[in-house]
């Protein structure tokens, strides 16, 4: 027993140091890395084709998707004109830092303004996994029910960003948007809470805009004085 907590601790120490080289190096490169964690089917690809096809005539978008099987999501990003890489964890329900180094070593992806992490889906196993990333954000879509911050706490707490998405749905729905964002904010004051339609297209041009605030900080951070 104590073996395996051992062998697991060096594991999680290893990738923690991957992913403290990945984030120097995106600071050298002023690359803006997003890692986008949420349930199965919350929406995370469709907020990510909505954002592409708004941010690439003026900025350098890449991709890295997880999933545990087949290269969709990857498609999906490719058929945008967008640089895209697919790790398939085959059974693993998180991504680590390692794999983040080798896809970076493999696949043309930098370059890139924005580099975008798509997480395997899952609220749990990715909140723990440093992907040398400037921030977390988590989905919620409003399908998933209105109990989920306080039920899956970790994750919103970590994440600087929730996007409740899916918001045209809501009148469909019995879903308490304003119990939702009390619980967000007891669990992360300081989160940044959005509501996005990917389908009507609400609350994306805010989105873009928190994405393109922080790549102009990160790149006035990483200037040569
Ligand atoms: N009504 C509505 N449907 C949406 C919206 N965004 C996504 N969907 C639908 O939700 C389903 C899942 O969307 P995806 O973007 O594939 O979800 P995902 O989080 O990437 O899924 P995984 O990668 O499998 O975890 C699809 O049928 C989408 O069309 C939205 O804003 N409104
Ligand atoms: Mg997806």
């Amino acid at each position: 027993m104590t073996q395996v907590v051992t062998v697991r601790r060096r594991a999680l120490e290893a990738s923690e140091e991957r992913a403290q080289a990945l984030r120097r190096s995106f600071a050298d490169s002023g690359t803006l890395v997003v890692n986008i964690i949420s349930s199965p089917g919350s929406g995370k690809t469709t907020l990510l084709e909505a954002t592409l096809r708004r941010l690439t005539a003026g900025h350098r978008c890449a991709v890295i998707e997880g999933d545990v099987a087949t290269e969709r999501d990857a498609d999906r990003i490719r058929a945008l004109g967008v640089p895209a890489h697919q790790i398939l964890t085959g059974g693993a329900c998180h991504l680590d830092a390692r794999q983040i180094e080798a896809a970076l070593g493999t696949a043309r992806l930098l370059p890139a303004d924005i580099l975008f992490i798509e997480n395997v889906g899952n609220l749990i196993c990715p909140t723990t996994y440093d992907l040398g990333e400037d921030f977390k954000v988590a989905l919620l879509s409003v399908t998933e029910g209105d109990d989920k911050p306080f039920k899956y706490p970790a994750i919103f707490a970590r994440a600087e960003v929730t996007v409740i998405s899916k918001i045209d749905l809501l009148p469909h729905l019995p879903f308490d948007l304003a119990a939702v964002e009390e619980q967000l904010c007891s669990l992360n004051p300081h989160a940044t809470v959005l509501r996005t339609s990917a389908t009507t297209g609400a609350g994306i041009d805010a989105w873009c805009e928190l994405l393109t605030e922080r790549l102009g900080k990160k790149r006035l951070a990483s200037a040569p004085v």
